[in-house]
């Protein structure tokens, strides 16, 4: 099926007092998630992959490895990664559902160290790319990153919570400070219940 441009789950302007701009989400969002769409439909138009799900798409064209298909892959998984990055964040978001601050402290020790590894796979992934809590195979809870639009499907593992690093992301509203972006992020802008639903 064709990929689709999802409205945000909630308006330009409703994380503006969180720390991410209405501009922010008029670039990232109308501009940049849209040219993942649009390029990604023109790639897979008239290729065996026209018809698939996005899902399909990423993990066919990332185990291929074919250099032929890396745009068809960047496309589909980035359109993928912030259609899961909208939902993943909210205006009033609340506290944390417990059984998610009981895996947490479970995996990490406690939810601050679980955040202190966050932080520090976000700010540490060079160039662009996410970071990630996921759900490992084993059923373990771990924090990775990486590289550009590679997502935790890629390895089988079911992505719990994800923050996109790449500048695009945060230039507007925290310049260079990509360190400052994440702690932001981890502090006001996750919705817990969102990253809970998915474990
Ligand atoms: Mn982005």
């Amino acid at each position: 099926m064709a990929f689709e441009l999802p409205n945000l789950p909630y308006a330009h302007d409703a994380l503006a007092d969180l720390g991410m701009s209405a501009e922010t989400m008029e670039f990232h969002h109308d501009i940049h998630h849209k040219a993942y769409v649009d390029n990604g439909n023109k790639l897979i138009a008239g290729t065996e992959w026209e018809g698939k799900s996005v899902e399909d798409i990423i993990t066919g064209t990332y185990q291929s490895g074919a250099v032929a298909q890396s745009g068809i892959f960047n496309n589909a998984s980035q359109h993928w990664n912030h259609v899961q990055f909208w939902e993943m964040m909210g205006p009033g978001t609340g506290s944390m559902p417990s059984e998610l601050e009981k895996a947490l402290v479970e995996s990490f020790g406690s939810v601050d160290k679980f955040k202190e590894d966050f932080a520090a796979a976000g700010a540490g992934q060079f160039g662009s790319g996410w970071c990630w809590l996921v759900k490992d195979k084993d059923g373990s809870l771990r924090v990775t990153k990486t590289e550009n639009g590679v997502n935790p499907l890629c390895f089988g593992q079911t992505a719990l919570l994800g923050c996109d690093v790449w500048e695009h992301s945060y230039y507007i509203d925290f310049r260079n400070k990509r360190p400052a972006y994440l702690s932001n992020f981890l502090e006001k802008l996750v919705n817990w219940e969102n990253v809970a639903s998915r474990m």
